[in-house]
């Protein structure tokens, strides 16, 4: 165990992070490995933003840490495909709404931990969704939303993803600033999420991950 990569992650020590990832990689510890200490290190992250003891910068600053140390292990994209062993998760913006801070965020977070994200982009019409869903058969699908008056796209998107005989292996989940618990129930959402944090939770829950 490198109880010390792990540490650093959780204490945001960029330096050490990367430093301790380039000492492993020397000492030809196998790249799955040195990638399960920085998810335990993320999950680490993840419960002091839960008890409030970081907040969304911190958060942000964990994903760019992980990158960084996940961009040393060579080539990256396979170091990524290695860490991408929680699930396929489909994420956009729905039509009519071109905010993309949060979901850019959720993506980055949910990457991070282990989730292999296909960001869709923004202004997202239904027939995208259901496309990305059939191609990539994803676990999850998130849906963002900053606009009160862009609920009913969702719930028309849901409604037609259901229809086309998608929803029954997928949750869904909604988020964005406006979003709450009644919007989730009109919309016929499976979950919403206040934070990017909380997406990882509640897909990492749906999927019986510890
Ligand atoms: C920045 C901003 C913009 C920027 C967007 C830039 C961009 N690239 O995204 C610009 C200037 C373009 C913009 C435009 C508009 N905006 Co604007 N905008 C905002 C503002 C100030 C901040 C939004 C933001 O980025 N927050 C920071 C992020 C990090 O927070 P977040 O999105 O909530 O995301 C977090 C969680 O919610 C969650 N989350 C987010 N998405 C998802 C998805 C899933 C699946 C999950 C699980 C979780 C999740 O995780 C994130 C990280 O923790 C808000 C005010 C506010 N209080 O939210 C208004 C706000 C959303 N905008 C508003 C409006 C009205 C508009 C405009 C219609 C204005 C106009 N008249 O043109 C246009 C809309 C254009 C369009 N068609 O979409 C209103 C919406 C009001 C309403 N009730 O609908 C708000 C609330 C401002 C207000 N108080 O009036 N806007």
């Amino acid at each position: 165990m490198s109880k010390k990569l792990i540490e650093a992650l959780v204490n945001l020590d960029e330096d050490s992070v990367l430093k301790e990832v380039k000492e492993l990689k020397e000492k030809k510890v196998e790249t799955p490995d040195i990638i399960a200490f920085l998810q335990e290190g993320m999950a680490g992250v993840g419960k002091k933003y839960e008890s409030e003891e970081y907040f969304l910068s911190e958060l942000i600053m964990s994903a760019d840490i992980f990158k960084m140390a996940t961009a040393i292990l060579g080539e990256s994209a396979k170091a990524a495909e290695y860490a991408r062993k929680n699930g396929t998760f489909v994420l956009g913006t729905i039509y009519d709404d071109i905010h993309d801070i949060g979901k850019n965020i959720v993506a980055s977070i949910m990457s991070a931990n282990g989730f292999d994200v296909v960001d869709i982009g923004i202004d997202v019409p239904t027939a995208k969704f259901i496309e990305a869903i059939k191609l990539h058969k994803p676990q999850i699908v998130g849906i963002s939303c900053l606009l009160t008056t862009a609920f009913d796209n969702i719930k028309e998107a849901i409604a037609s993803i259901e229809k086309a005989g998608l929803r029954k292996d997928i949750k869904i989940l909604i988020g964005g600033g406006t979003v709450d618990a009644s919007t989730c129930k009109y919309v016929n959402a499976d979950a919403f999420c206040k934070s990017a944090q909380e997406a990882v939770d509640v897909s990492k829950n749906y999927l019986k991950i510890a």
